[in-house]
């Protein structure tokens, strides 16, 4: 174990600063192998909030040149320093406190606070990073106007950023220069930002609603000029989005984006100056996928929304963080299903929440929405905090309906403007708002865990009356056995034969307004509830959580025959493509037991019916059929697997392989009709109806090769012909998992001598042969870390490489001899000193070991040896501590 634990911070521990900071000045001498910043922090002591006249200012790796109060240099008694803090003995109550420190950026692999990637200077301080520029109070709810001066070398830096407005640039002497920032918008230090080095930036503009004229630039290498188009134009989008949807406008007069190669996560909202993962700004068609594409546009999004929901209004405490990252998500999400297929972004929403957050909240780290405590801040930056932070703001948008929610927002951002606020405040404004009470509503952000909602239903035929029976429960979680019940939306339909019924609810008021009779909204708020229905003249299928109006499991006994006229018939778009899912998952279920009692595998002729049909009808968005077509990961179907026993990869994945291969054989003919009749000769673009014939085109050549290799054919031409990196590397993928020796590295070979130039395709390179689940899967990802392009150093290669490899090759990772298991053991105790926040990332999968019957032995083993590791951050010392309790 670490020599000293870290400790826990708690949620009911919170207390104000007893301090504030109404300014902040900062003066950056930058230099080739460290940095001076001088800081003057103009403080205020509140009075009856201090118990003494003492201030603590965080500070770690870095080195005091000197500290004054008022402009006069205090003796060594006066102040105490420690690895982690500054004290000031005696401070008076207003004061300005200046500090010099020496840090050194180069020698940041942790790439948090200032460092340097490549040859770029550039900071990352959420959460806790800007205590490792300078000495200050650095918490969310000290909100300060910066002033902040970037001086350097001319040559190595021509450009020097920082927030707000550029209010001077003056050329030195000795070829140095340096630009003076301001940013009027009081700010928390974790949205400070400083850029430096040499980039080319392209400009566009944006006329905002009050017709204030806005300068927009995308900063990158020159290299790479060429490749922002599309997250400026996403950034307009959003701008506009924005200003119709919540009615926010931008508020300086430039927005800056700067990518940067090393980065631990997508992209950071600093006030004005977001910084980028390269691999969430950079676009074009050769390489970026449509996938990809998608991404930038929704991380772009997400970023200039921050500027709302996180900068103007921001968080209290890091409890508080779905306040801004829950909210943000539902924004983000929102303008992505605005821009395109509302149907498919909710089914990629619901795909990645289930797959992650459900398996987040059924294991040790499971957390509620709002923590009560944490060890390391960095490890919250959850599935918990951001999706299903974001599936709460979405049940309040449904219960509180368009208008209201708008009210609640508007009232939202009124009050709060220029605060740092609690999630508490957020909900209370929606009340305030729409007269609608949230009391119970709050469950959700107290609650962990995935509630459970058991629905069973009762036809009278002579009545013509139809009753829903529905349960909740919710499992015990960490520190928390017993749950009350939640406020559940659950949207519903009646499916009949001739399509879905009008529903008359007793009891509930008849809205003559509605245009659609055939939907409502059921609030379920106790334990066991039931709804009846009038005047339905057939038994129905009911069509349950429609649109996943809840973060929520939920069964109800549907036979495969409902299942397929739900997929067929349904109103909803998304039980459409649920009851698919549901229907082919039971299969997968039932062929495992056939292969693991020896009997003979069959595939229920309803899902080849079901299937042929989705790919006869041209009158379905191609899209749609793609997903519906699309098998659950194996990841999920373990998942699904623990909630009924245990799970076991081997015959989890052969089951898996064997229905899409026994599928595809079925149905050969219409999938090479569909893979012929989709192909494009229009040049490519990243639009929707090219991108939805894509992604069906490329899954029918998935079907086709695990249908027969002699389709390997069909993907070898397509891999040579592809005229973007979607259709390439799909074919790539396929021949790289399928093919033999020879083509498999011939074509691998032949793909990284022609993209070697551009590192984000390598990193799908990387991504693509850490996932072969063939035999020789580890050894592969071995030699590749010792490959020239891999770089410990850089976190999308190892995302890609070991993450690829642990996230998505499930017979590997879980190797019976335990290999996996010890490699990405080894991969993060290097990374632990290197990277903790990357390290701890990567461990997610051992700590799922309880799912696993037959090997969680070895994995529980794996993060035993970890924990005996001298000097774990607390970052990991966390993951690997909870995970074993
Ligand atoms: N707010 C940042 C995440 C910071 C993570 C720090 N470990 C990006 C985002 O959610 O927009
Ligand atoms: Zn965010």
């Amino acid at each position: 174990m670490a020599d000293t634990t870290p400790g826990t911070v708690y949620l009911k521990d919170y207390q104000p600063s007893a301090y504030l900071i109404n300014r902040t000045e900062l003066y950056f001498h930058l230099h080739e192998d460290h940095v001076i910043v001088s800081s003057r922090i103009h403080l205020l002591r509140i009075g009856s909030l201090a118990h003494n006249t003492s201030l603590t200012l965080n500070g770690e790796e870095m080195e005091l040149l000197s500290v004054s109060v008022d402009g006069r240099e205090l003796e060594e008694h006066e102040y105490s320093v420690s690895a982690e803090s500054l004290v000031i003995h005696a401070v008076p109550e207003q004061c300005v406190l200046a500090c010099k420190t020496r840090i050194r950026p180069q020698e940041n692999t942790s790439l948090s606070g200032l460092y340097q990637s490549r040859s770029l200077f550039c900071t990352q301080c959420e959460a806790e990073g800007f205590r490792r520029i300078t000495y200050y109070i650095d918490r969310p709810d000290v909100m300060s106007v910066f002033t902040v001066t970037v001086e350097g070398e001319r040559e190595r830096y021509p450009v020097l950023l920082s927030n707000g407005n550029l209010i001077e640039a003056q050329q030195l002497a000795g070829g140095r220069h340096r630009t003076v920032w301001h940013d009027p918008f009081p700010k928390p230090a974790y949205l400070f930002a400083l850029v430096a080095g040499n980039l080319e930036h392209i400009e566009d503009r944006f006329t905002t609603m009050n017709d204030r004229e806005v300068t927009l630039r995308i900063y990158v290498e020159k290299k790479d000029i060429d490749k922002c188009g599309h997250a400026m134009r996403s950034l307009q989008q959003s701008m506009r989005w924005d200003e119709e949807v919540y009615g926010r406008e931008y508020d300086l007069d430039i927005f800056n984006i700067v990518a940067v190669d090393d980065f631990n996560m997508g992209a950071m909202e600093n006030k004005s100056l977001n910084i980028f993962n390269t691999s969430c700004v950079l676009c074009s068609p050769q390489i970026t996928t449509d996938l990809g594409f998608h991404r930038v546009q929704s991380i772009v999004a997400h970023e200039y929304f921050h500027n709302w929901s996180g900068n103007r209004v921001t968080c209290r405490d890091w409890f508080q963080l779905s306040l801004k990252e829950g909210f943000t998500v539902f924004r983000d999400s929102q303008f992505s299903a605005d821009m395109g297929s509302s149907t498919v972004k909710r089914v990629e929403d619901v795909t990645l929440l289930r797959a992650v957050q459900f398996a987040e909240d059924a294991g040790p780290m499971s957390h509620p929405v709002r923590p009560e405590s944490f060890i390391e801040i960095n490890n919250f930056y959850t599935a918990t905090v951001y999706e299903k932070g974001a599936e709460v703001v979405r049940m309040i948008h449904t219960l509180l309906g368009v208008e209201r929610f708008r009210r609640g927002s508007d009232l939202y951002f009124e009050r709060h403007d220029g605060q740092a606020v609690t999630c508490e405040d957020f909900v209370l404004a929606m009340e305030d708002a729409s007269g609608v009470n949230l009391k119970q509503f709050r469950n959700w952000y107290s609650q962990a865990g995935t509630p459970q909602l058991t629905v069973q239903d009762e036809y009278d035929e002579t009545a013509q009356c139809y009753t829903l029976h529905v349960e909740q429960s919710c499992p015990a979680t960490p520190g928390q056995s017993e749950k009350r019940p939640f406020v559940i939306p659950l949207a519903i339909g009646l499916l009949g034969e001739a399509g879905n019924l009008p529903l008359r609810q007793r009891g509930a008021p008849t809205d003559l307004d509605t245009s659609d009779n055939t939907h409502t909204v059921l609030t379920v708020d106790q334990p066991k509830q039931s709804f009846v229905f009038e005047g339905v003249t057939e038994r129905p299928v009911p069509s349950l959580l429609r649109g996943f109006s809840a973060p929520v499991r939920l069964q109800y006994d549907y036979s495969s025959q409902d299942l397929c006229a739900l997929m067929r018939r349904d109103g909803d778009g998304f039980v459409r493509w649920d009851s698919a899912q549901t229907l082919v998952t039971r299969i997968i279920f039932e062929v495992e037991q056939q292969f693991l009692s020896g009997t003979p595998r069959l595939l229920d002729p309803l899902l080849i019916e079901a299937c042929g049909d989705l790919l006869c009808d041209d009158s379905l968005d191609p899209a749609m059929v793609a997903e519906m077509l699309r098998l659950p990961g194996e990841d999920y179907l373990a998942e699904q697997a623990s909630q009924s026993g245990g799970a076991n990869v081997d015959s989890i994945h052969h089951a898996r392989d064997w229905v899409r291969s026994a599928l595809g054989k079925s149905l050969a003919p219409l999938f090479l009709a569909r893979y012929q009749g989709l192909e494009s000769r229009q040049p490519y673009a990243p639009e929707a109806t090219q991108i939805a014939d894509r992604s069906l085109r490329n899954m029918c050549l998935a079907y086709l090769v695990s249908a027969s290799l002699d389709n390997l054919a069909l993907a070898s031409a397509q891999y040579r012909e592809a005229t973007n990196l979607t259709d390439r590397q799909a074919a790539l993928k396929e021949i790289a998992f399928y093919g033999d020796h020879t083509l498999r590295d011939s074509t691998l070979e032949n793909f990284h001598q022609e993209w070697r130039h551009e590192a984000l395709v390598v990193n799908q390179w990387l991504q693509l042969q850490a996932a072969i689940p063939d035999s020789e899967g580890l050894s592969r990802v071995q030699s590749l870390m010792a490959h020239a392009d891999f770089d410990l150093g850089n976190p999308n290669k190892v995302r890609a490489l070991v993450g690829g490899f642990v996230n998505q090759n499930l017979i590997n990772f879980h190797h019976l001899d335990g290999s996996g298991y010890r490699f990405l053991g080894d991969v993060v105790v290097k990374l632990n000193r290197l990277n903790p926040q990357l390290a701890s990332r990567l461990l997610t999968p051992l700590t799922k070991w309880r799912r696993y019957t037959d090997r969680g032995e070895l994995m529980r083993a794996e993060l035993e040896r970890l924990a005996a590791e001298p000097a774990l951050s607390p970052d990991v010392f966390e993951i690997v501590s909870k995970s074993l309790q």
